[in-house]
């Protein structure tokens, strides 16, 4: 049989596995019913409103990578997924980043208003870890794995990673162009949580101090990687297909690898990150395969 190109290959791969995430996060999201239904439904609308579910599908690959299974790391990919459904909400609120339309659709606080929607991000956020510590991946009673899962992607998604990398994208905007402050901005910002991502599946599967080590560092030049590939959409994609707006980076003065870099560079950069990405996981045999790909997939998406 002739081997299916690259960009076939992952496409099909990326569509296997949302279906695998939607299906698992649909099960275990409450439906909105109670007194407290409304916040419900306004966390159900962000986590089903689309998203590529990438986070969950590198978690799923990093476990593969060292050999374990998908399933079992699912209930753990899941609960990333509605961290990162936490932070797009906040994301867009107008105290943030003042959004009307994500992935096409009417941005949280628009459809519920800024309560529900600051709440229902809290919600998401609590919920992710209520879902890990319930998920059951520890084995035999032991939960050294999980604790340290939890350990990584608490970390990863407050102060010393996502909410840091927050904090200091919004105090930059307007200021002077800096390439320590960017990279400081964007490898915690976005790039933290996807290298939680990834690693937390490696961890969880049992690899060794070794391929734990190797899939962190791909974990974190793919991190980095993913956000200046955002920064060049934001300038170059194409609105319809991304289903917001471009061009508001520059509009809001945001500091990014294009405007400290210059695209050419920026592009440079990213294809350099991918290509060290790659050669992290030297060593490792066609059950990376997958990460390999979306390694390449990560700075080629048109969304
Ligand atoms: C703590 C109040 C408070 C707010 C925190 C941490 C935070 C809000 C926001 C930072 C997270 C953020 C929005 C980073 C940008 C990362 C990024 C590129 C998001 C888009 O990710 P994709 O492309 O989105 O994976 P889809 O739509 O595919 O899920």
């Amino acid at each position: 049989m002739r081997q299916l190109k690259v960009s076939k290959r992952i496409e099909n791969y990326l569509e296997e596995r949302k279906i695998l995430v939607d299906k698992a996060l649909k099960d275990f999201m409450p439906e909105p019913s109670g007194l407290a239904g409304d916040v419900i439904k306004a966390m159900n609308y962000t986590l089903f409103a689309g998203g590529k579910r990438i986070r969950p599908i590198l978690c799923m690959a990093g476990a593969e990578a060292v050999g374990g299974s998908a399933d079992y790391v699912l209930p753990v990919a899941c609960a990333i997924e509605l961290i990162h459904a936490y932070s797009l909400i906040h994301d867009d609120l107008p105290v943030m980043d003042n959004d009307d339309f994500r992935r096409g659709k009417p941005t949280n606080h628009k459809v519920f208003g800024e309560a529900i929607a600051l709440l229902a991000g809290d919600g998401l956020l609590a919920l992710a870890f209520n879902l890990m510590a319930s998920c059951g991946v520890e084995k035999k009673g032991e939960k050294t794995g999980l604790l340290r899962v939890i350990d990584l992607i608490s970390s990863a998604a407050g102060y010393k990673g996502m909410v840091g990398g927050q904090v200091v994208d919004i105090s930059y905007e307007g200021k002077d162009a800096d390439p320590t402050v960017v990279e400081y901005i964007h490898t915690h910002k976005t790039g933290a949580l996807i290298a939680a991502s990834v690693t937390a599946g490696a961890i969880l599967a049992d690899g060794n101090e070794e391929e734990v080590g190797r899939v962190n560092r791909y974990g974190q030049q793919i991190g980095l990687a993913f956000q200046i590939a955002d920064d060049i959409l934001n300038i170059e994609g194409q609105s319809n297909v991304m289903g917001k707006g471009t061009g508001s980076d520059k509009v809001r003065g945001k500091m990014t690898y294009p405007s400290v870099f210059g695209i050419a560079e920026s592009k440079n950069i990213q294809n350099r990150l991918v290509r060290h990405a790659i050669e992290s996981l030297n060593g490792f045999d066609k059950k990376a395969e997958p990460l390999r790909d979306l390694a390449r997939y990560i700075i080629k998406r048109k969304l």
